[in-house]
């Protein structure tokens, strides 16, 4: 049985982590059982970042990996019958999802104020005192060295959310009028698409960014349409 290790919901999504979210449905997308086992100790994640899975004794970790790990175990029903520029398109979308406007959403949610006080509370506000005071601010100090480290963290607000906004309108040319981002069939880039777009359109958290996509009626039907297919109880 595969065992997917992520953070417990919040914001009323399967996961406020849009990685630990597209495993999950990848997972349910191929298919696939699994538990969730839902936990905070990033000290025990092989990569020390959440989601990792133990499948049966086998650790793998890192989103990605353990897709390509799945697909060598079990098959590949999503993908298998891509041709390569149909598999180089999902490449570059899912790195744009993944490596630029993440970043752009972690500077929202960490560090613009309406950002910290709605994820403050939400990821912390369960721990005791006085981990509750001192937890959150070592994160935080975290996050703001990332982005630094990125070079996100280093432009303006005004920059940041221009930068974002620009890979939205992008996404949804990109999407168009196909029902998913490949075309008429499901694939694994929609796994990370559709959870990115949850965690911008779907969260209590007012920002260019998510006025951006609002303004889509393709990317807010994308993201109900793959909501109602793969998590229709959530
Ligand atoms: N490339 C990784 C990224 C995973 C990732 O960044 N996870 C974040 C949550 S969205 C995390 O665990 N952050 C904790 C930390 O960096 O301390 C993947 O695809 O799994």
């Amino acid at each position: 049985m595969i065992i997917l290790h992520q953070f417990p919901p919040a914001f009323d999504l399967p996961n406020a982590s849009p990685f630990c979210m597209k495993l999950e449905l990848y997972l349910r997308m191929a298919g696939l059982p699994y538990r969730n086992r839902y936990t905070l100790e990033l000290h025990r994640a092989p990569k020390g970042k959440l989601p990792w899975i133990d499948d049966d004794g086998t650790t793998v970790a890192d989103s990605g990996f353990i897709i390509e790990y799945l697909k060598g175990k079990y098959g590949d029903p999503l993908d298998g019958k891509l041709d390569p520029l149909r598999r180089a398109q999902g490449l570059a979308i899912m790195r744009l999802f993944e490596e630029h406007l993440y970043w752009s959403l972690l500077y929202d949610r960490w560090i613009a104020a309406p950002g910290w006080e709605m994820t403050r509370p939400a990821f912390f506000g369960g721990l005791a005192w006085p981990l509750r005071a001192i937890v959150p601010w070592v994160a935080r100090r975290g996050i703001r060295a990332e982005l630094h480290g990125h070079g996100m963290g280093r432009h303006t607000p005004e920059q940041i959310y221009a930068l974002g906004v620009a890979d939205i309108h992008a996404l949804a040319e990109l999407l168009g009028d196909q029902p998913y981002f490949l075309g008429e069939a499901p694939t694994s880039v929609d796994a990370t698409a559709a959870a990115f777009l949850a965690n911008v359109l779907m969260v209590p958290l007012d920002s260019p960014v998510k006025s951006a996509a609002a303004g889509h009626a393709n990317l807010s039907a994308y993201c109900q349409r793959m909501a109602q297919r793969y998590f229709p109880a959530a």
